[in-house]
């Protein structure tokens, strides 16, 4: 049979959003690539892209519905999945009312049907939401406050920086698809910082890295701005122009002496002034990272680079920029049509991270959970909390897979496609302005059926399939409508694959701050009113030496838990081999008598985990890393550490990175290498 190719793209919640050429061979995929003409994959695909070819032909991936009886999982028909649970819904919202039914969700695919989820049990009536994120909240609150709106420059103006700062973003591992960009700049001479306490790919290869203690970026960004203030050399039209609080902004830099600040930071006073050098020598474009902010401080560490990048005249300048996110796709796509909130009469909302305590104490109670496109036994940060929260609900719904950690706690595991068999589209709102079609490659293996079609059998028996029900791509241009001005229709899509949508190379350069101000914003009266500190300040993290000495002296190092290289979160475990590395700095190793291979446990007062022991060179002395994601079956369980207090900015922010703990031999007789 013939060999064909098919375009698709890849739905793992990550920066690059890549389109891919899928090939198949009787009936079967064989492997898929990236695309080559795509802006920004440019025919290139990391691992995990690759690797779902694997998921896909998993011998442990779930092709049948499955019930929990006595503990056992025995396979039933879909028929008797969608009777059971609509009953239990009927019955849960009749005694209780809507809100005793769940949704916990995440971007495990970021596939735009996927929220038809909500369209589902907003049509229900309504239900219990999840608010907040995991992920990057207290950082686009930040910049929301800052700038009215999160925006990135397009990577080709990168070379026009003289320098690029890397502020803890992994790139290379979390971010491929930037490198050419960044290569492309440093072959024109533009030089590389790194603000990163580990070392990265890119360590070898920078002008400078700074090695900041963990959760201490706020005070160092203010010190450097304090720096620049002093000498007068930060830009005084835009701080007099086109943004407000600039005065009272450089009153609170006196607190920031680069004594003090080396003192807090610990990054020498000469790499201080280092970076005020480049930062008044620009353009500089800043590239932060997801990690920074997961800090009970990292939305005003967030505020303390914008402010700093701001002032010294970054903004809005090509070869400048203070890159997080790219929040262009709201106004673009019309997602209310395809969810429709107006329809639900009741709603309740918990805090995605602190959903235990939520669940715990839920009046009405939470009788049926959903959980979709996310493992929350695994990800949210305490998971023992979480772990005996899903315990007490009556009925815990599951549609995955695989079974994850957080299927141990189901009644129902409901068998869903993977981006292979479904048709879909996908954009990336963490980066760049490209929209992907996802064609399908190949039929459903096994009884496994597309989210929106589960829903769609639960919402007949639920009687309301008639509302709930569209043809697939009415919902599409449902959704693309605005589009349509630009140009990008779903012929088009499915024709080319993918569309690029025009948007801004170097935003802010007009100096129009969508902020209530209209302009940027040092001192944000709306941060206020939200009970944050207008200024961005500075403030130790939640668990650090200074805030929590006695805790310190037991727990005394840092644990980041940082993205694993070679698994988009939990997702790719089960089909890649890595070791369950503790890494550590030779100093460490050698204050804790630790070598290469030894068996270690890393622990504290909320839980422990075990790994083997490797040492780094370049990482900071008190820090200790662990690739987050390795499912408990494979010795994983890393959010048994981590705690769940918020973020300071956004609604409910995960403050994971912001944990201290301790680390020991388990049993030198016991060399794993
Ligand atoms: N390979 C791979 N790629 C991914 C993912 C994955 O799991 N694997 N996940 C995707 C998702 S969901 C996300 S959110 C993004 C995350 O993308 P990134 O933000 O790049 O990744 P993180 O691992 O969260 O952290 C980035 C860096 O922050 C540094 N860091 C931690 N604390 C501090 C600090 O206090 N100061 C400074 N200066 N640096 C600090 C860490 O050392 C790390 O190198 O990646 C996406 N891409
Ligand atoms: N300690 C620590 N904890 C962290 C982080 C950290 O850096 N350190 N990072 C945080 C971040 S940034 C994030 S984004 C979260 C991620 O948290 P999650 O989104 O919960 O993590 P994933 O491993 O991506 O899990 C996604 C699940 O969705 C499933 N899935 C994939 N596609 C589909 C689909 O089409 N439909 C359905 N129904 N399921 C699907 C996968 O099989 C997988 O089980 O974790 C957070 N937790
Ligand atoms: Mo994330």
């Amino acid at each position: 049979m013939a060999e064909h190719r098919v375009l698709t793209a890849c739905p793992l919640d990550c920066w690059d959003a890549c389109s891919m050429v899928a090939y198949v061979h009787d009936g079967r995929l064989i492997k898929v690539e990236g695309n080559p003409d795509h802006p920004i994959t440019q025919g290139s695909l990391c691992v995990k892209g690759k690797r779902l070819v694997d998921r896909l032909y998993h011998p442990k991936r779930i092709l049948s519905p499955l019930k929990k009886v006595n503990g056992e999982w025995i396979e039933i028909e879909w028929e008797q999945a969608f009777r059971e649970i609509a009953a239990k819904m009927r019955e849960a919202s009749l005694r209780y009312g809507p809100t005793a039914v769940m949704h916990m969700y995440d971007y495990g695919s970021g596939g735009m049907l996927k929220a038809l989820e909500e369209r589902f049990f907003n049509l229900f009536g309504g239900y219990t939401e999840i608010v907040g994120s995991l992920c990057w909240e207290a950082g686009l609150q930040a910049q929301t406050y800052d700038f009215g709106i999160p925006l990135s420059h397009h990577p080709n103006d990168l070379v026009n920086a003289r320098a690029i700062v890397v502020w803890g973003r992994n790139v290379s591992v979390t971010n491929m698809h930037m490198m050419p960009f960044i290569k492309k700049a440093l072959k024109r001479g533009t030089k590389l910082v790194l603000v990163n306490p580990l070392a990265t790919d890119l360590s070898s290869r920078c002008d400078l890295q700074i090695r900041p203690r963990p959760g201490t970026d706020g005070a160092l960004a203010l010190g450097v701005a304090r720096i620049i203030y002093e000498r007068g050399t930060y830009d005084h039209e835009f701080v007099e122009k086109h943004a407000v609080g600039f005065s009272e902004f450089a009153s609170y830099l006196q607190q920031f002496s680069p004594e003090r600040v080396s003192e807090i930071t610990g990054v020498p006073v000469s790499e201080i002034e280092q970076l005020a050098e480049l930062y008044e020598n620009g353009p500089v474009s800043t590239l932060l990272g997801i990690g920074l902010q997961r800090y009970g401080n990292g939305g005003n560490t967030i505020r303390a680079i914008d402010a700093l990048c701001a002032m010294s005249g970054q903004v809005g300048k090509p070869g400048g920029g203070v890159q997080y996110a790219n929040r262009i796709w709201g106004p673009l796509l019309d997602m209310n049509a395809l969810t429709m909130p107006e329809r639900r009469t009741a709603h309740r909302v918990f805090s995605v991270v602190r959903q235990a305590e939520e669940i715990l104490q839920a009046d009405p109670p939470v009788e049926i959970l959903f959980v979709t496109r996310s493992n929350p036994i695994s990800q949210i940060p305490n998971s023992k909390r979480t772990q005996e929260a899903y315990q007490k609900i009556g009925t815990v719904v599951v549609i995955d897979m695989f079974l994850n950690d957080t299927a141990e706690y189901a009644d129902y595991f409901l068998p869903c496609t993977t981006v292979f068999e479904e048709e879909d589209i996908l954009y990336s709102s963490m980066w760049h302005s490209t929209i992907s079609y996802i064609h399908p490659v190949v039929p459903p293996q096994g009884k496994a059926k597309p989210d929106w079609q589960i829903f769609a059998g639960l919402a007949e028996h639920l009687g309301f399939a008639d509302e709930f029900m569209r043809p697939i791509h009415e919902w599409m241009e449902m959704v693309i409508a605005p589009l349509k001005e630009l140009g990008v229709t779903l012929e088009r899509l499915q024709e080319e694959g993918f569309a690029t949508v025009p948007s801004e190379e170097i935003p802010f350069s007009d100096h129009q701050f969508p902020t209530p101000s209209g302009k940027y914003e040092f001192y944000s009266r709306r941060a206020l009113e939200d009970g944050a500190s207008a200024l961005p300040e500075y403030k130790e993290p939640l668990e650090s030496p200074v805030r929590q000495p006695d805790l310190a002296v037991k727990y005394p190092y840092h644990l980041l838990s940082v993205h694993p290289r070679r698994s988009l979160n939990t997702q790719h475990y089960l089909v890649s081999s890595e070791q369950p590395w503790v890494e550590v700095s030779p100093d460490l190793a050698r204050k804790k008598r630790l070598s290469e291979g030894d068996r270690v446990r890393v622990f504290n007062e909320r839980g422990a985990i075990t790994g083997i022991l490797k040492i780094t060179p370049l990482m900071h002395p008190h820090v200790i890393k662990i690739e987050q994601g390795r499912p408990r079956s494979m010795g994983g369980g890393i959010n048994d550490l981590t705690s769940n207090h918020h973020a300071d900015l956004g609604k409910a922010a995960s403050a994971q990175y912001d944990c201290l703990v301790n680390i020991e031999k388990i049993d030198s007789m016991n060399k794993v290498l």
